[in-house]
């Protein structure tokens, strides 16, 4: 038996979204960070490439969740999906599913367009950063908040009307657009107010405020 557990990086990264879900289900977890030269911990590597070889990791690839039975699963979003079904907030019919697939897709897009600061040329940063938001982020966020809007009033949940983990996942991205300076988001009001509804949450709030959260890193300027 082992406690359930997060291997990943001691950095939010593709982790987070997991990390909210967690926290949000009220579920206690330990993280087993990963590093590079780093000794093991608890029995077992933390080496990133000790783990690799351990056959620890399904893919290769962090994140894993570990349950206490030793359930292991990779991919982020799966992880998402599982922790979200075990703790009531993946809907409640298939059509839900299928539109919290639908966010969580999209969360995938846009974060992995943002990432891309971190892969240009420095001299080409400002310009991708104008595009991203004068043109990328107005489009998505447009996306989402007639989403919203579709969802009786628009002032309740993405989805149904519960909380799921598509709720999470936009407004994690809604705080890394925040957080990374971008002016995109304040002309979405529906957006903005969930954002701030969904922040409120005292298990979210508590986990957001509490020093355990890894540190915010930004975007390269
Ligand atoms: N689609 C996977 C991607 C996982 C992934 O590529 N993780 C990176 C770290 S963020 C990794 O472990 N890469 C393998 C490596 O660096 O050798 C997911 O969402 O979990």
């Amino acid at each position: 038996m082992t406690k359930p557990t997060l291997i990943y990086f001691a950095a939010r990264g593709r982790a987070e979204l997991i990390r909210l879900v967690l926290a949000e289900s009220g579920m206690k977890w330990e993280e087993h960070p990963v590093g590079k030269g780093t000794l093991p911990t608890n029995g077992r590597p933390t080496d990133f490439d000790a783990l690799k070889a351990s056959g620890l990791l399904p893919f290769g690839a962090v994140p894993v969740w570990e349950d206490h039975d030793g359930f292991r699963l990779a991919q982020s979003m799966a992880i998402v999906r599982y922790l979200g079904a075990t703790h009531g907030m993946l809907g409640k019919t298939a059509r839900d599913v299928a539109q919290i697939d639908q966010m969580l897709g999209a969360y995938d897009d846009v974060r992995g367009e943002l990432r891309k600061l971190v892969l240009v040329e420095s001299d080409q940063r400002a310009a991708l950063r104008v595009e991203l938001d004068t043109q990328f982020l107005p489009r998505w966020l447009g996306h989402f908040d007639r989403l919203l809007a579709s969802n009786g009033d628009g002032r309740g949940y993405l989805v149904s009307d519960s909380l799921t983990v598509a709720d999470l996942a936009l407004w994690l991205l809604c705080e890394l657009i925040r957080d990374n300076g971008f002016a995109a988001l304040s002309p979405f009001a529906l957006l903005m107010a969930h954002f701030e509804r969904i922040g409120r949450r005292p298990r979210l709030a508590a986990y957001v405020q509490s020093t355990g959260r890894f540190p915010f890193v930004p975007l390269p300027k």
